[in-house]
């Protein structure tokens, strides 16, 4: 088991997320030596461990109290959210903060001579999607009924494989929708990376910690801006 008294800090292993969420950790002046494979990693200038894992873990992580704080998109954030409470759960966390990277958003996409004229056409259609809870969500407005095609990853691929006829994925450039053919017919959710706290008691030293890591990350950002 690792030690109680040491913040525990969940960041993503590798990925989008990871570089930007190491950089903002170093300038806040935490010296942690990473090891390429590890699964945790020590800070050695503050009582810290850092736990690294797939993006989809970390909501969880935080929501369950397996660790103290976590950095992770919002957009995976808000979909575990709508899963648990699927679930009949009622999960709970605290959102330190906005952060200023891993900006995107969730949009529809269809191919490029799809008639679009309104969330109304996707009525009955299926739409391959890694994130199934959030365009229920957004569609539920306009009384669309759609059929899933879930995917987690591949998912703009989807309609050309003939798996479904339009996707919900995640868009920065849209150059990955221009080279599969697709476009973009509907933004359904905006989404960064933020800064997460779990719920419940922590010890005064631990907060002492995190108060101060949200001090310097503030200025770190300010800096940037
Ligand atoms: O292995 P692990 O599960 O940890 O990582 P992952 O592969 O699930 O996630 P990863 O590293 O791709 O993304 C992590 C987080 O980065 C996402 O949850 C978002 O919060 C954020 N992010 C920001 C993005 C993008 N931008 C993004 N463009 N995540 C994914 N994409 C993908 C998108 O799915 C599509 O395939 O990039 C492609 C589109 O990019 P453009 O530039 O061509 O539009
Ligand atoms: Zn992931």
């Amino acid at each position: 088991m690792l030690d109680n008294s040491r913040l525990r800090i969940a960041l993503q292993k590798s990925g989008r997320l990871s570089d930007e969420s190491k950089r903002l950790l170093a300038q806040c002046g935490i010296k942690i030596n990473l090891q390429e494979q590890r699964l945790i990693a020590f800070a050695e200038n503050m009582p810290i461990d850092i736990l690294r894992v797939r993006d989809d873990d970390i909501p969880g992580l935080v929501i369950d109290g397996v660790v103290d704080i976590g950095i992770v998109g919002e957009n995976v954030l808000e979909e575990e959210v709508l899963d648990r409470q699927a679930e009949g759960e009622d999960p709970q966390f605290k959102k330190l903060r906005s952060l200023d990277f891993g900006g995107c958003r969730l949009s529809i996409a269809a191919p490029r001579d799809f008639e679009y004229t309104g969330p109304e056409c996707l009525n009955d259609l299926r739409i391959a999607t890694t994130y199934p809870h959030l365009l229920r969500r957004y569609l539920a407005q306009y009384n669309v009924n759609f059929k899933t095609c879930l995917l987690n990853g591949s998912v703009e691929v989807a309609p050309r494989a003939g798996l479904a006829d339009v996707i919900c994925d995640l868009v920065s450039s849209g150059a990955t929708l221009e080279a599969n053919g697709l476009k973009e017919i509907e933004v359904i959710y905006k989404s960064k990376a933020c800064l997460i706290q779990r719920q419940g008691e922590i010890s005064p030293i631990k907060q002492a910690l995190i108060d101060k890591i949200m001090t310097r990350i503030q200025g770190v950002i300010q800096a940037r801006e």
